[in-house]
């Protein structure tokens, strides 16, 4: 039976995946080339300096490791002027609600984010209090789909990986779930995502029973 259940942020809990397309966009924009939707898709979960590099190759342009630490914490400046609007309740359909819910049946409460800017995304939308655990990009070296951020999850609240309950939107992290040996629900029916135990459209499809 489950005791644990680790969130992802970024898709799960809040809808910053827009605010990282906006800042990238604008990066790949003042970098000379466009940069699309489709390709935003490809970076969920991914490391902010892994989609750089991704990013960086679309365009066709190649950076010394220096410029691209200068591009990434200009991204990254973009990226928080967004952050830093967000109010709390700016979380996605049933994310206050099944975090009640778990609180009160006495589940333990995990974030696994691939995100540095994890800590400041929960404070801003009112929800850091949930969370027992928090392991994000700042404890992580090798992110998703590596198991670690999920291992140090279950870990740290003191339940077995077999016990733990992930809820994941990206590809990546479904794959770093089920390689920690966990139970992984994937949030997004129609965005192609194979290997979890099940698929749900929102997390208000959780609560219905
Ligand atoms: P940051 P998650 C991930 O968050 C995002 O999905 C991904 O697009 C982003 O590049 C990554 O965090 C790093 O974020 O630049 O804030 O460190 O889905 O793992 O919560
Ligand atoms: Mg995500």
């Amino acid at each position: 039976t489950v005791k644990g259940v680790i969130f992802d942020l970024d898709g799960v809990l809040v809808d910053t995946a827009i605010f990282h397309f906006q800042a990238w966009k604008q990066l790949a924009n003042s970098l000379g080339f466009d940069f699309t939707e489709k390709q935003n898709e490809q970076l969920k979960g991914v490391s902010r300096i892994r989609s750089l590099e991704l990013i960086l190759a679309w365009g066709g342009i190649s950076k010394t490791a220096r410029e691209q630490e200068l591009l990434a914490n200009q991204k990254n400046s973009w990226y928080l002027d967004l952050v830093n609007k967000m109010k709390p309740g700016d979380t996605l359909p049933g994310a206050i609600e099944l975090l009640t819910c778990l609180k009160e049946n006495n589940y333990k409460i995990a974030l696994g984010s691939a995100s540095k800017n994890a800590l400041l995304i929960l404070e801003r939308t009112g929800i850091v209090n949930f969370f027992d655990v928090i392991v994000d990009g700042n404890t992580v070296t090798a992110s998703k789909p590596a198991p670690e951020v999920f291992l140090k999850g279950a870990k740290s609240l003191n339940i077995d990986s077999a016990k733990c309950l992930v809820l994941e939107d990206a590809q990546a992290g479904i794959d770093a779930a089920r390689a920690a040996g966990m139970y992984v629900i994937g949030i997004g029916k129609y965005s192609g995502l194979t290997g979890a135990n099940c698929l749900i459209n929102n997390l208000n499809e959780l609560l219905e029973d």
